[in-house]
């Protein structure tokens, strides 16, 4: 594609987040392109169509659904993919993947036919330190009831969901949150063993 004035004036900011971003993906509902696997398949030449260039893809692996019995098990992944985009732009054009795909938000934590978390941008941090930590300590019984009106990164709640850090070590397992100072491995060694092992490649 040729690079217009706009795109080499921003070029040199953009060098910073190029890479390093890392998407969760999960699925645990049929959706118009199939069954969860094709789904996520599906998802992944949008991603691509949209312009990223994906750098790794995990295995899929089959989740008990989080918060237990709330539906059926998911399908879930990772990606690692290199973007020149701002982090509004990467998470309109996954919001808008999801939505051609079918996902309709209805019950928070329930069904999906397509989830997209963007977990990670390189280092960034947002919306700033103070209001990433008021979200990553939100007690559970209110995670259940809010959700961030903006973009929160890292994810929130990425230290705790194995059917995050199993998929993400396989695609990422050296990125270093910025925050805690871990590790993608040591996020996932430091997790229930249990809890692990229920994170099954398909
Ligand atoms: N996503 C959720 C809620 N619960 N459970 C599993 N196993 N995997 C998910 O991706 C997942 C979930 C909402 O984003
Ligand atoms: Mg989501
Ligand atoms: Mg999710």
């Amino acid at each position: 594609m040729p690079q217009g004035t706009q795109g080499v004036k921003r070029g040199i900011h953009l060098m910073q987040f190029r890479s390093d971003i890392l998407i969760a993906v999960g699925s645990n509902e049929r959706s118009s392109a199939g069954t969860p696997v094709e789904t996520l398949k599906t998802a992944y030449a949008c991603v691509e169509k949209a312009g990223a260039v994906i750098r790794a893809t995990s295995q899929f692996y089959n989740t008990p659904c989080f918060p237990a019995g709330a539906g059926p098990d998911y399908v879930n992944a990772a990606l690692a993919l290199e973007w020149n985009a701002t982090p509004q732009e990467i998470i309109a054009q996954l919001h808008r993947i999801e939505a051609e795909l079918g996902r309709a938000r209805v019950q928070r934590w329930g069904q999906r036919t397509l989830d997209l978390d963007l977990i990670a941008v390189g280092d960034r941090v947002l919306p700033d330190l103070p209001g990433y930590r008021r979200w990553r300590d939100l007690p559970l019984e209110r995670q259940m009831k809010e959700a961030p009106d903006r973009l929160i990164l890292p994810h929130p709640r990425m230290q705790d969901r194995a059917f995050v850090l199993v998929p993400l070590a396989e695609v990422a397992p050296d990125w270093v949150h910025p925050v805690s100072g871990l590790s993608v491995l040591q996020m996932r060694d430091a997790l229930d063993p249990v809890l692990r092992a229920e994170v099954r490649a398909l």
